[in-house]
């Protein structure tokens, strides 16, 4: 069949809208009509060339909400019809780490899904003979997509999908972040770094957790309301405060039981780490780093009781948990409503990217 796609065909170069040729779903694969899709800061990443594993020409896309329209041989968990969130983190119940219900890294398909391709090790897309590869499994940047049965969690159908799309990594990685990673409790003095459409996520999944202090820190001094709106109770933004640690350290008498790096920036993964109160205080990295970054901190910072962590997906387990979370917003629960600041139709794809970059966006959707 035909799909239109919005195609990486080179690193930072704009999204290009074609018609690409799509094959069918194979054993254990599943056809999806995605309705919505999120553009993450991730994608944008991966466009601009700063993902070790980026593979051009690709599909971007890993955010989206949609309906099955048709299912391979030995699928079972799903159906034309069904309604359904794509997984960048399957879960398929049966790996090692599946089993070890210590993890939601689900190894089951991690390494095809590395190589832009579906477990059997080729593409579904092709663009003029020439093959497309997929993206974190998912390649929601496009209107008819193709995903193992193990990465698609069946949602409720009265969720709208313009919004229900954003759970498929933007509100999960943040309120799970809290809320699975780092599980914070009520009292809990909590800071987040970039309030931006995961950072806003963190502080929401904070304030649902009962946490005490809510203190938001970014460069964009609009974030200062957005941040409030979710249950922030302090901000700082490092143009004032040349001192960042320094001014946690004394605002929250030692530091923070958790911070969260929603940034990306190595600098200030470091500050999150260190801004921690000394003895328990936990700093979970959620950013993604550009290639060739690393962190540094001095080895004393985790002498003295700090410790330092990742989630990836907010530790959630795809499968099982989206569908809560989905459950939760239609709750009234969590908000995303007001996160969605731009719903764009695919031709303007690229114009959500810029808007993520003048920092004028939370989350802009395509809608197809
Ligand atoms: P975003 O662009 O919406 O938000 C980033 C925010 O950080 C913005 O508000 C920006 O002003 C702020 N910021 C940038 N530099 C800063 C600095 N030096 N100090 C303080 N604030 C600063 O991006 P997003 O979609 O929220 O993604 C945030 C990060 O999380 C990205 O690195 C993304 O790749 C990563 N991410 C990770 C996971 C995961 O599973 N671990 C999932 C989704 C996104
Ligand atoms: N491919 C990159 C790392 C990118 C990365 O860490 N991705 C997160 C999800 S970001 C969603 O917006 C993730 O799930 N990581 C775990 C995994 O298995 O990829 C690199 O540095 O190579
Ligand atoms: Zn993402």
């Amino acid at each position: 069949m035909k799909t239109r796609a919005a195609v990486a065909f080179a690193a930072k170069q704009p999204l290009e809208i074609v018609e690409l040729d799509l094959e069918g779903p194979k054993t254990g694969e599943v056809l999806v009509e995605i309705m919505a899709t999120g553009i993450c800061h991730t994608d944008a990443y991966t466009r601009d060339g700063l993902d070790s594993e980026g593979l051009f020409p690709s599909v971007l896309g890993h955010e989206g909400a949609g309906i099955v329209r048709e299912v391979g041989a030995g699928v079972t968990s799903v159906t034309p019809g069904d309604h359904v969130i794509p997984l960048y983190t399957p879960e398929c119940r049966q790996c090692k780490m599946c089993l070890s219900g210590k993890t939601n890294l689900c190894s089951a398909i991690r390494e095809t899904q590395g190589k832009g391709v579906m477990p059997d090790g080729t593409s579904r897309f092709s663009y003029k003979g020439q093959t497309i590869h997929h993206y974190m499994g998912c390649s929601t940047f496009s209107n008819f997509t193709v995903l193992p049965e193990i990465a698609l969690a069946k949602i409720r159908e009265d969720a709208p999908f313009h919004t229900a799309c954003y759970i498929g990594c933007g509100v999960t990685t943040g309120v799970g972040a809290v809320t699975n990673t780092a599980q914070v409790k009520p009292g809990d003095n909590v800071v987040v770094f970039g309030l931006g459409g995961i950072g806003l996520n963190v502080v929401q999944g904070a304030r649902m957790a009962g946490a005490d202090r809510i203190v938001g820190v970014d460069l964009n001094q609009d974030k200062k309301t957005w941040g409030e709106h979710f249950g922030m109770t302090d901000f700082i933004n490092p143009r004032d405060t040349p001192d960042v640690v320094a001014a946690i350290v004394e605002m929250l008498d030692g530091g923070a039981d958790y911070s969260f790096d929603c940034t990306g920036n190595t600098d200030v993964m470091r500050q999150a780490l260190e801004c921690c109160h000394k003895g328990w205080g936990t700093s979970i990295i959620i950013g993604v780093a550009e290639a060739g970054k690393t962190i540094e901190t001095r080895p004393f910072q985790l002498v003295t009781g700090r410790n330092w962590r990742g989630t990836a997906f907010g530790g959630a387990k795809g499968r099982t948990d989206v569908p809560k979370i989905v459950d939760w917003y239609m709750d009234g629960k969590i908000q995303i409503d007001p996160m969605i600041t731009h719903v764009l139709k695919l031709d303007e794809i690229n114009k959500g990217f810029d808007l993520m970059h003048s920092g004028e966006s939370i989350r802009s959707v395509v809608v197809f």
